[in-house]
């Protein structure tokens, strides 16, 4: 996984940056949550890649110039909420 940030000094215009967002998702429960919230959240622009854990249910999300509007919406496509 790239969890690398380029700090201010790095920062070149044109090489975009990556990020991860976390999101809860109480509402997973198994394989088939996961697999749902990951299909979503993967076609969402920019998204690299897709981290779930159930236990915890923590979401991590990796990409470039992530639309936090864009994610939770994806969730809620998925029929879950992010809280
Ligand atoms: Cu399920």
């Amino acid at each position: 996984m790239q969890t690398a940030r380029f700090g201010p000094a790095g920062e070149t215009k044109g090489i975009p940056m990556t990020e991860t967002v976390t999101y809860t998702i109480p509402g997973m429960t198994c394989d088939h949550c996961e697999a749902a919230v990951r299909e979503e959240l993967v076609a969402v622009e920019g998204v690299e890649s897709v981290e779930v854990d159930l236990k915890t249910k923590l979401v991590s999300v990796t990409g470039e110039a992530l639309d936090e509007e864009a994610l939770r919406a994806a969730i809620v496509e998925a029929g879950y909420e992010a809280s």
